[in-house]
């Protein structure tokens, strides 16, 4: 101990200007996660005031909108998690107390498996372990048991729609993120609940999807859960494909299964070989047949932009760098990102941003991996250009042409799930909450990855 402060002691006289800086620093930081702090409070105040009760705020007309037929309160459940890593207590508990005291789910609606697996499952599952309160995990488990006639199909793939009262499974045709994007979720749910049958159930369907790969060890983007046959064979690592791989990857993070490890190993070569594509001195992952490997297009979309996060995160930072940069200056063009576009062609083929989070979880993995300040320029430029272009009177909405940054009115709840929480966590490092000692999930939801029960 002694020695350390001699050495603090000897850097401090040796190097004034350095402490200097590095204070400056900090406070720069702090004064940034402040800044996106209050955003988030002004956008939560929003949602409170004008569509506290139902699914999503419409931010321009200040109104609100619901999913389906009854509310499921998304936007809440969604935006717990972000709450805790900025240390909102009083917010959290009331979403808490709300959960616990006011919302059932036994509710005759058909509910997309997916997105309320991602968005419900796992902000109750972050509830519960932020929290600790019973009545919370009983709240998981339930709609964890409403998830999983879902998995009745003969593939074990998910239906598309499950009916939360009925079990009721309907939609045969669903896509590969649809498909194979319930490993952490489930396997939360059986970790907490000690029941391994989520986890095997989201197991059996991530294997599903593998077992049917090409000679060339690639999937398709949508497939039959019936007859498992697969009814898109384009191959990417985008939009309708995208979390299927991030939760291989991260499920071994999280659970340790060999097998799942097993299967990104395979899965992470043949997206290198065949799926990456240079482009002058650009690196981009394009479009490809899964039986051949050929080119098909080099169309992408910015939910993409969420593969640098995941190539940092399983230790490619040198591609993981490369593919950021291809995205940043797709932003910097733009001062946003473009839902979808052709980046041989450099043309636009779909305008629209809705406040999406993936270049910023990049930025924010990247940074974390490396260190490197660059990454947090960047999260300052999203950050800034957010104010200017999506900020409305009382919180933020989704964009209809990023070349005219014409405004919708829709503020979508991953916005305050991971959008938010991602520009905070540049700036900030709120103890236990990186990607370290946790696994986040495909929604921004942090699970820790300490020991407990294994699936
Ligand atoms: C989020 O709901 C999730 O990240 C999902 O996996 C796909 N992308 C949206 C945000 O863009």
């Amino acid at each position: 101990m002694k020695e350390l402060f001699q050495l603090i002691l000897v850097g401090l006289i040796a190097f004034p200007g350095c402490q200097i800086t590095e204070k400056k620093n900090r406070q720069a930081d702090q004064i940034m996660a402040e800044k996106i702090k209050a955003e988030f409070v002004r956008s939560w105040n929003a949602y409170k005031t004008y569509a506290w009760g139902h699914d999503v705020l419409l931010p321009v007309s200040k109104s609100y909108m619901d999913w389906y037929e009854q509310s499921l309160h998304i936007s809440p459940i969604d935006a717990y998690s972000t709450m805790k890593v900025m240390g909102l207590d009083k917010e959290a508990e009331e979403v808490q107390r709300y959960v616990v005291d006011s919302i059932d789910f036994d509710k005759d609606l058909f509910v997309k498996t997916f997105e309320v697996n991602i968005r419900i499952l796992g902000g109750l599952l972050a509830m519960y372990e932020f929290s600790g309160d019973k009545k919370v995990l009983a709240k998981a488990e339930d709609f964890g048991k409403k998830l999983i006639p879902a998995f009745s199909s003969p593939t074990g793939i998910p239906y598309y729609w499950v009916n939360l009262k009925t079990g009721e499974a309907k939609g045969e045709v669903v896509n590969m993120a649809e498909g194979g994007s319930c490993l952490l979720e489930m396997g939360m749910l059986s970790r907490f609940t000690g029941n391994p049958v989520y986890f095997e159930k989201a197991k059996n369907a991530s294997l599903a999807i593998f077992n049917r790969r090409s000679s060339i060890g690639l999937i398709g983007k949508s497939i039959n859960v019936e007859t498992g046959a697969w009814t898109d064979s384009i191959s990417h690592i985008g939009c309708c494909i995208d979390s299927y791989y991030e939760y291989l990857y991260k499920s071994w993070l999280l659970f340790k299964d060999k097998e799942i490890k097993n299967i990104w190993d395979q899965s992470i070569v043949s997206i290198q070989t065949y799926i990456a594509d240079e482009v002058d001195t650009a690196l981009w992952y394009g479009t490809v047949d899964m039986e051949t490997g050929e080119k098909v297009n080099s169309v992408v979309t910015l939910y993409d932009a969420f593969f640098p996060a995941l190539l940092a995160l399983s230790g490619d930072l040198e591609r993981a760098a490369r593919y950021q940069d291809s995205w940043n200056s797709l932003w910097k063009q733009y001062g946003l990102e473009p839902m979808v576009y052709d980046y041989r062609k450099k043309e636009i083929l779909n305008a629209s941003y809705d406040l999406n989070p993936e270049i910023i979880e990049s930025a924010y993995y990247l940074y974390y991996f490396t260190g490197d300040t660059i990454y947090k320029e960047m999260a300052s430029q999203y950050f800034s250009d957010l104010m200017t272009y999506c900020r409305t009177e009382v919180a933020f909405t989704c964009i209809k042409d990023v070349t005219t940054k014409e405004q919708k009115d829709h503020m979508e709840t991953f916005f305050l799930a991971e959008t938010m929480k991602y520009l905070y966590l540049v700036f900030t490092a709120p103890e236990d909450i990186n990607p370290d000692d946790c696994v986040f999930s495909t929604e921004a939801h942090p699970f820790r990855k300490k020991q407990g029960f294994q699936p």
